[in-house]
Formats: structure tokens, C-alpha cells, sequence
């Protein structure tokens, strides 16, 4: 009995002395450091050609932050609808920074009576973001579902994710902005040879929250919101139908019949899915080998569960052959997540979302570095 009380004191002693995560049985292959506290609903996440993260938070304001030192000064800012879980949202950058200083964005505008999303963009004169070009409005917004990830492809395209803002039948119907994942020319445009001749690229989306390109394969990730079933991770192929409202997660007939549906449609299902769902968030691919055993990951963070996921791929890359979940509910609800290119990985918290239960020095941005 003595030795037991012993060991147990040295535990209390090694948590309270040592870094947070030295504290978790086994350890994690990274120490956690918050890079920035005091924030308000971070919401994207993103490496600048700068050498800098920038990030959006949901009121409108977008900041540049260093990561050697933490320091960040507000980039921007956007007047921008704020209620529910709409805002300002996803942020990127055109493929040509040095010559077209462009900072792409998402955000929600409207009122009590017409709630859109729209896609701006401002540039960049070295100190301040200009004023915004709306490049496309109109996207079906709401104070739910509103997807609003953007990615820039290989083909230098933009990919936008929209949500069904909570009318489900917007998804199937590939004329509506509503549901989708977009495909637009760095102006704004439907991208020629888009598979129906307007913006829509993939259709029967219901909130895609997180959306990256593997860096060398160029096939495009995404990960979507289910509602109370059926989170998911996609393969995002030309002009796939992904079946909601009528498919949740496989075609198995879980909710309902869908096998007949899939049929008929050629739903493409999910790589993986949860029930009961984790609000699965941002997503990004982890290509160094600064923590050990990462390289080639799948990161991606979510709100509920407040979990970062690592997963492994098949080598083909078709396939999610490992989940890992980390930081369990270590910093709350967790929004975005960033991979580095020296190998550290940023996560934004979510904690003053509305949904969650922040503490004194929330939203923040944590880093995770290999030990
Ligand atoms: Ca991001
Ligand atoms: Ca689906
Ligand atoms: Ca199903």
C-alpha cells in the first residue's frame, strides 16, 4: 500500500512540473506550446507565402501571426454577417502571391430575412488587406451549415466547399450553389470543363468543413458534417454525386433505404464515418518527418469530440488504414488544423462558438512539435 501511494505522488508531481502532455500515460511523440491566446473563434487556419499563418476569426478579422514568436497583427478585416455558425470562414491564397498578392475569403452577408455566403477577395499591399471584391454571392447561407472551406488545386483552380444551409434538397440539384463543392478560375468563374457546365464540381454535400489536396497525389480530401449520424471523410472525384439527403454515410440502409438510391445515382461513399457524429472540422496532410511515423498523415480536427485525428492511408492513398485521436478534449472544441512546412502543426480551439464552454484564455492557437 505504501508503494502504491508513492507512485501516485510522483505522477501528481511529474503533471504539474512538466509540460501538459508529459502528464498522459505513454506520452504523446509531441509537446504542446499555445502560440496565441485571447481570440475569438479562429476559424481557418493557413501557411502565407509569407513565411507567416494567417487566420480568420468568424467576426470578420483576419490576422497575420509569427510563428517563431506568437506575435500577431490584424491583416484585415471584412464587415461580415455573425450569427449562428456563419461569418467570415475559409481563407487562401492565389497561386501567383509575389506578382497577384490576392487573399482569397468566405464569409456570410445578409440579414433576418436573406442570409448568402459569398466568395471576396482583397489584396495585399505588404501591410494591409484592401477592401473586398465580391468575386460570387448568391451561396445558399443560413445561421447553420455553411460550409465555406476553400483550397487552391494543382490546377490552380479554387475549390470551394458549400453547405446545404439547412434546406437538404439543394444538395442533389447541381444547378444550386447550395451542397456543393465548387470549381471556380481564380476569378471567380465557373472553371472551364467543370462536369456540368456551371461551378458545381461534386454535389449531395451537406457541410463540408475541411477540404486539402494531397500534396503529390493531387487527389482532393474533404471532410463534412453528418447530422446526428454519419460524419465522414470523402474523396472528392469530378461530378460525384455523395448522396445526401438521400444516402447518410454508406449505402447500407442504416437510416433508411439507400442501397437502391446509390444504384441508380453511383453514390461514392465515404472513406470513413461516425455515428454518433464528432463534428469533424479542418483537415490537412502531415509530409514531414519531424514527428516520428507522421509523414504521409491524414490531421484533422473536430469540434465535439474536441480531437485531432490522425489518420494512415492506404498506399494508394484510397483507403484510411489507422485512426489516432489525440488531445481529447485537452483544449475543447478544436476548428482547424495546420501543418507546417518544418514539421510543426498548429490547431485552432473553438471554444467561444457559441457551443462551447471557453475558458479565460480561449479561442487559441496551440502548436505541436515533435519532442
Ligand atoms: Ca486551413
Ligand atoms: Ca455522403
Ligand atoms: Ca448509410
Amino acid at each position: 500500500m505504501p508503494m502504491i501511494r508513492s507512485v501516485a505522488l510522483t505522477v501528481i508531481a511529474v503533471s504539474f512540473s512538466l509540460p501538459l502532455d508529459r502528464s498522459q500515460p505513454g506520452g504523446d511523440p509531441f509537446s504542446v506550446t499555445v502560440v496565441a491566446s485571447g481570440l475569438d473563434t479562429p476559424w481557418d487556419l493557413a501557411w502565407g507565402p509569407d513565411g507567416m499563418i494567417w487566420f480568420s476569426e468568424r467576426g470578420g478579422r483576419i490576422s497575420r501571426l509569427d510563428p517563431a514568436t506568437g506575435a500577431h497583427t490584424i491583416a484585415g478585416s471584412i464587415e461580415v454577417s455573425h450569427s449562428g455558425e456563419g461569418g467570415l470562414m475559409g481563407i487562401a491564397f492565389h497561386p501567383d502571391f509575389a506578382r497577384e498578392p490576392w487573399v482569397y475569403a468566405m464569409h456570410t452577408y445578409g440579414g433576418m430575412f436573406r442570409t448568402n455566403n459569398r466568395l471576396v477577395r482583397m489584396r495585399w499591399d505588404g501591410r494591409a488587406l484592401g477592401a473586398p471584391q465580391v468575386l460570387l454571392e448568391g451561396i445558399p447561407g443560413a445561421g447553420i451549415h455553411n460550409g465555406s472551406r476553400i483550397a487552391v488545386g494543382p490546377d490552380r483552380m479554387l475549390y470551394v466547399t458549400t453547405g446545404d444551409a439547412g434546406s437538404s434538397d439543394v444538395a442533389q440539384d447541381r444547378s444550386a450553389l447550395g451542397g456543393k463543392i465548387l470549381r471556380l478560375t481564380l476569378d471567380g468563374k465557373p472553371a472551364p470543363d467543370n462536369p456540368f457546365g456551371n461551378a458545381t464540381w461534386s454535389f449531395g454535400h451537406r457541410n463540408p468543413q475541411g477540404l486539402v489536396f494531397h500534396p503529390t497525389t493531387g487527389v482532393l480530401y474533404e471532410t463534412e458534417h453528418g447530422p446526428s449520424d454519419n460524419d465522414e471523410v470523402n474523396i472528392i472525384r469530378r461530378g460525384g454525386n455523395y448522396g445526401w439527403p438521400n444516402v447518410h454515410g454508406m449505402c447500407d440502409d442504416d437510416i433508411g433505404p439507400e442501397r437502391e438510391f446509390c444504384r441508380r445515382n453511383s453514390v461514392i461513399e465515404p472513406l470513413a464515418t461516425w455515428t454518433p457524429t464528432v463534428a469533424i472540422t479542418g483537415a490537412d496532410f502531415y509530409l514531414s518527418d519531424r514527428i516520428l511515423g507522421w509523414r504521409g498523415s491524414l490531421l484533422a480536427t473536430s469540434l465535439k469530440a474536441g480531437t485531432l485525428f490522425r489518420f494512415t492511408l492506404s498506399p494508394d492513398g484510397s483507403r484510411i488504414t489507422t485512426t489516432e485521436e489525440l488531445l481529447k478534449g485537452r483544449f475543447g472544441r478544436l476548428r482547424d488544423v495546420l501543418a507546417a512546412p518544418n514539421g510543426d502543426v498548429y490547431i485552432a480551439t473553438s471554444n467561444r462558438d457559441g457551443r462551447g464552454s471557453p475558458v479565460r484564455d480561449d479561442d487559441r492557437i496551440i502548436r505541436l512539435s515533435a519532442r
